[in-house]
């Protein structure tokens, strides 16, 4: 699909369409593909990615259908019937890669030879060739999803009032009672027991699958999509986590210090990891929950918008209107009226659905949708511009081939509705009648960046550790039996938090986020919030703006719009760094503009932090 989550999408697989003569039937895929006796020319190489481009556009249509109902209305039924299009998917999948391996070597012109490398890093879920383990990975992943979808917490006797991920993650966001918060915790990361032997076949049977297309394994894959050697992008993702964690750092140090005093020493001492029950999210990746527990200069304009949400009566379509606001004050078009009548914007009350917000284009053809389970609060706000920040990058690219509807990387995908939410400053909100006048001054200024660090530079280590751990169990570092203790490692190490009961290798903690029962890559995530100030910084530029990048806004900026939507047409036509030139004049992934952000931030944060034991 493409998209489920933004994206699934590259589980692209396609049955094998007579029209593709080029390619073996897929009742012929279990083994590799032979040239033929004639030498492959590169004129049949452009021949094979124009049927290519048709048949994956046919199939990928299927699948996302597919799994649009599935995620929408989760049965047996459905993900049988989904599982089974991902197999049709992923077995012509494995026999067109095989296929253009025949163009190897050859001098291609850069469109053919850029489709056929985006086919071979096309899946994020490859399948052996084998028939009976490509079925068997396309039923345990649908259940995995399943799974976490269903997920629910019915008391320590399992006979309490029973509450989904939203009931639990609202405990999580508003006690501040230590016990129940635990409870709360505990009860989600129980979901994910089940989980662990279908992940491990999910590990194995993918694995075998990224290496009968040449990789070493599935991280290897993934890492392949980023335009250098797997090795280099590991590289590159540690040398931005370098730029960046100094500034983590000095706030763990800072929001430590405070949760201190609202929980106790005993329980959050000094120089440990925070237990990760207390950040305010299920996960503790964004910590913009426990704002009025640590903010800086209590007493000043309050930056609280979900009362004036609920007070004003925003509902979900009034919410999603806003946000199509923000893109067209800037040029860009509206949303197709078949988004307002298609798209999942409230959880149904009658069944099991996938709440974790995601954006698509189910036809590949403006089909476009979002699916949420939208409550009236500003973190759902925020997340609505970042589902259709996907939208908008479907709709400018989707008259491409189908290869090339992508985003330049996925972490570009992940960071255009993010770029545009820098620019929803309280004076934007004020507009809107959202929060009172918020005076220009020094504290105002902290209060204001402490709250945006919460969420942006909180997230930071998180969106890195999920793929450091995945890499890790994709290539064999981390075993089954150490599942658990590994993902508490890297939790520790990159977020300086602990788990707040003793676990076991009973539990698969891993699995209580909903990206890896559901097999979506995470470093993405890392990458759009370092990628997001580079854009917001660009955009600024193009707008004309000359002060400082923390208060510009770039709301009704017409010639932000322009530079943006340009990007947003070349889709993934080129290699990242060429789109990263177009928007921002440079080719690197950067997180100087970050900085740049936060820098008066930071100056307060170290004169809070002198004196304190900081670090883990
Ligand atoms: O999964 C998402 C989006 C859909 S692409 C809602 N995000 C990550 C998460 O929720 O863990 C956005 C921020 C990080
Ligand atoms: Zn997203």
């Amino acid at each position: 699909m493409t998209r489920p989550l933004t994206v699934q999408p590259r589980m692209r697989a396609l049955l094998a369409v007579l029209a593709l003569t080029a390619l073996p039937s897929a009742a012929q895929e279990t083994r590799v593909p032979r040239a033929p006796a004639a030498k492959a020319t590169p004129d049949e190489a452009k021949k094979f990615v124009t049927s290519l481009n048709a048949d994956l556009k046919r199939l990928w249509v299927k699948q996302s259908t597919a799994e649009w109902i599935k995620s929408t209305y989760i049965t047996d039924d459905t993900e049988r019937n989904a599982a089974s299009v991902n197999e049709e998917v992923m077995a012509f999948t494995n026999t067109a890669i095989k296929e253009s391996r025949r163009f190897d070597g050859l001098k291609l012109d850069p469109e053919t030879a850029r489709m056929i490398h985006l086919l071979q890093v096309s899946q994020t879920l490859p399948a052996p060739a084998d028939a009976g383990k490509r079925a068997q990975l396309a039923a345990t992943a649908a259940k995995l999803e399943g799974l976490y979808g269903k997920g629910k917490y019915c008391g320590k006797d399992g006979k309490g009032t029973c509450r989904d991920l939203e009931e639990l993650s609202d405990v999580m966001a508003k006690s501040r009672n230590y016990e129940e918060l635990l409870d709360a915790w505990r009860g989600w990361h129980a979901i994910s027991r089940p989980m662990r032997p279908l992940f491990e076949q999910l590990v194995t049977l993918s694995n075998e699958g990224a290496k009968d297309i040449g990789f070493n394994d599935l991280g290897t894959l993934w890492r392949s999509s980023y335009d250098m050697t797997p090795a280099e992008f590991e590289k590159d993702a540690q040398r931005l986590w370098g730029q960046v964690k100094p500034m983590y750092d000095e706030l763990h140090c800072y929001v430590r210090g405070r949760l201190a005093r609202q929980y106790g020493e005993a329980n959050v001492p000094a120089g440990k990891p925070i237990p990760a029950h207390l950040l305010g999210n299920m996960w503790a990746q964004e910590w913009n929950n426990i704002y009025p527990l640590v903010e800086p200069y209590p007493g000043q304009a309050s930056l609280d918008v979900d009362g004036a949400m609920q007070a004003q009566g925003y509902d979900a379509q009034k919410m999603v209107k806003l946000g199509e606001k923000f893109f067209t004050s800037m040029g860009l078009k509206s949303l197709p009226p078949s988004f307002w009548e298609r798209s999942q914007f409230t959880k149904p009350r009658d069944r099991d659905v996938v709440c974790h917000a995601s954006a698509w284009d189910v036809s590949f053809d403006n089909d476009l949708r979002v699916k949420m389970c939208i409550k009236p609060t500003e973190e759902d706000l925020i997340t609505i511009h970042h589902e259709l920040g996907h939208n908008y990058y479907y709709t400018y690219y989707y008259q491409l081939p189908v290869l090339f509807q992508a985003g330049a990387n996925d972490g570009f995908h992940e960071a255009i509705g993010d770029a545009l939410t820098l620019s929803i400053t309280p004076a934007y909100l004020q507009q809107l009648g959202l929060l009172k006048a918020v005076e220009k001054n020094d504290k105002n200024l902290i209060n204001l960046q402490l709250k945006d660090a919460l969420e942006k530079v909180a997230f930071l280590p998180f969106g890195l550790l999920v793929d450091q751990w995945r890499w890790d169990v994709f290539s064999g570092k981390v075993k089954p039996a150490d599942y658990n203790k590994s993902w508490w490692a890297m939790r520790e190490k990159y977020q300086g938090v602990s788990a707040p009961v003793a676990r076991n290798e009973q539990d698969f903690d891993a699995g209580a986020k909903y990206h890896v029962p559901a097999n979506v890559p995470y470093t993405r995530y890392f990458l759009a919030r370092i990628l997001q100030f580079q854009f917001h910084k660009a955009l600024c530029e193009a707008s004309g703006y000359k002060g400082a990048l923390h208060e510009c806004s770039i709301y009704g900026n017409k010639e932000a719009g322009k530079r943006l939507q340009a990007m947003l047409e070349m889709g993934a036509s080129k290699p990242w760094p060429d789109a990263l030139y177009a928007m921002t004049g440079t080719r690197q992934m950067d997180a100087t503009p970050m900085l740049e952000y936060f820098a008066p931030l930071r100056r307060w944060l170290q004169e809070q932090n002198q004196g304190q034991k900081c670090g883990w």
